[in-house]
């Protein structure tokens, strides 16, 4: 992994899946990350929405992924428009062996990153959004690394809503 010095906040995936199925759930990411230069990195949009009870999901996209990476990070958001909490409890895709949810929040000037087993919750009347650098989806066991204008299909599970098919597409590696 010493490429992950090199390149910042795209190999950072790589290094948290890599770090995660090493040593577990609370692995450090990088050292003193700058949430300045993360913030910066807004999300494009793909304008393909789909519904789902009272769920509407739309801006999904992946991050085109380097030669060799293992993982590959995903972001859509999520708005509940109904008057009970949902939560997003799975996700499948069939280009990864596994899809994980993950959260990342700096801690003691760290970025850190975690799996969220127990899901994430989408409150009534709440919007949540995936996005680079907080919320996001994990693929582990990528088959093919993913390119940028690649579709990556995934299939989300909501307790309440029921599943869904939303399709990604895979901008460049820096998300844009
Ligand atoms: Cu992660």
């Amino acid at each position: 992994m010493k490429i992950v010095r090199t390149f910042g906040f795209t190999i950072l995936l790589c290094a948290c899946g890599f770090a995660g199925s090493a040593i577990g759930q609370d692995h450090q990411h990088m050292q003193g990350m700058d949430m300045g230069s993360m913030g910066s990195m807004s999300m494009a949009a793909d304008g393909n929405a789909v519904k789902v009870g009272d769920l509407e999901i739309s801006g999904g996209f992946a991050k085109a992924m380097l030669p060799g990476q293992p993982v590959g990070g995903g972001f859509f958001t999520v708005k509940n428009n109904g008057s009970t909490d949902d939560r997003l409890v799975l996700v499948t895709s069939p280009n990864a062996g596994a899809v994980q949810l993950h959260e990342m929040a700096m801690k003691d000037n760290v970025m850190k990153m975690r799996e969220l087993k127990d899901g994430i919750t989408v409150a009534a009347g709440q919007t949540v959004e995936l996005s680079p650098g907080n919320l996001h989806l994990m693929f582990q066991k990528v088959k093919k690394p993913f390119k940028e204008g690649d579709k990556i299909p995934v299939t989300l599970t909501f307790e309440k809503a029921g599943k869904v098919d939303l399709m990604l597409s895979v901008l460049s590696a820096q998300g844009k």
